[in-house]
């Protein structure tokens, strides 16, 4: 932190370097359907970057535990110690599945935030919604039915329900809120995987074609998707999915009393906040990397809540020495 009180705003150029040495390793992977070696090439490049930053850091929320897949550890400290004191929030490779089948949306994703601000969870599910900014607050909530909230949104933007779009994880689990969804008349983006994506959608959906996420995904995700929400503005809710003894049990060593509890956006990443993912495959936020002989191109956005600037960051690579692997 500065003395301001914020996040120091040079972190918010830096921090990209992190999310594009993750997207570098990740991608080298891309399509070889090897989840595991793809996780571990994305979080190596992910820690060697953080810790180069002049960052006193802690990890506070990190995606891997769910599926016993490499992570970088909660509570894990990083960074060379000479710098601003920053919780952080990270999910190397987002979209594993997608990046080993080479399938779009799969991202390098991070979130720095001043201590103690963003919500401590494990990492179980966590039930989400979400829609874009310009909303009267409330409008939708976990508290209402999927088709309350879908006819909600849809009277809101003046339009009938079938002029609605959902995204939802494709998932068994899905089956009746893909049903009900159906029901009010409003379409549905089945995704395979990438739910950090599936929420940042909302914020535009001239171009996504996405006006409301709904359903279960980890609940890192959710954290990470609530940090780039505080940025660029929208609406999220999440709870999280706590349905056995042994994960009200880790929740309760984590200081969450109450398994039912809806959190709100700020309830999930408060404070001054810095987002940056950056494109592994292409989507339709980001582009993915690109490899051509001497060359790499990256695609990156960075946010900050405190400023609301969004940044996209398209760099071109020639020192191509620093990707290597340690
Ligand atoms: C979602 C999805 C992620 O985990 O959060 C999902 O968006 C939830 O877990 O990309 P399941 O795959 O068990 O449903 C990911 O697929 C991977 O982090
Ligand atoms: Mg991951
Ligand atoms: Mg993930």
């Amino acid at each position: 932190m500065t003395e301001t009180g914020r996040l120091d705003r040079i972190l918010a150029l830096e921090i990209a370097r992190v999310t594009e040495a993750a997207a570098v390793a990740a991608a080298r992977i891309r399509g070889r359907g090897d989840e595991w070696e793809a996780d571990q090439a994305a979080v190596d490049a992910m820690r060697t970057e953080l810790n180069r930053l002049p960052i006193d850091g802690r990890i506070v929320i990190g995606e891997g535990e769910r599926d016993d897949a490499p992570m970088l550890f909660i509570g894990e400290e990083v960074g060379t110690k000479k710098g601003g004191v920053v919780d952080i929030a990270l999910d190397p490779l987002e979209g594993t599945t997608l990046c080993v089948k080479n399938l779009p949306n799969s991202l390098a994703v991070i979130a720095f935030a001043e201590r103690g601000s963003l919500l401590n969870a494990p990492d179980v599910y966590m039930d989400k919604i979400a829609i874009g900014p310009d909303f009267e607050p409330g409008l939708v909530g976990l508290d209402r039915s999927p088709a309350d909230n879908i006819e909600a949104l849809a009277q809101a933007k003046g339009v009938t329900p079938d002029r609605i779009s959902a995204c939802i994880l494709d998932r068994p689990r899905h089956a009746k809120l893909i049903a009900e969804v159906r029901e009010t008349g409003a379409a549905i983006q089945l995704i395979g995987d990438g739910d950090v994506a599936g929420v940042i959608h909302t914020t535009n959906p001239h171009e996504t074609g996405v006006d409301i996420y709904l359903g279960v995904g980890g609940a890192p995700e959710g954290v990470l998707a609530a940090a780039a929400l505080r940025c660029i503005g929208g609406q999220m809710e999440g709870r999280l999915v706590l349905d056995t003894p042994e994960k009200i049990d880790r929740a309760k060593r984590m200081s969450i009393s109450d398994p039912q509890e809806i959190y709100k956006l700020d309830d999930l990443a408060k404070g001054d906040v810095i987002f940056a993912a950056t494109g592994v495959t292409s989507g339709n936020m980001l582009d993915g990397v690109k490899f051509s002989p001497g060359r790499i191109d990256t695609h990156t956005v960075v946010m900050r809540s405190s400023s609301g600037t969004i940044r996209e960051i398209r760099a071109r690579h020639t020192d191509l020495a620093k990707f290597e692997r340690p």
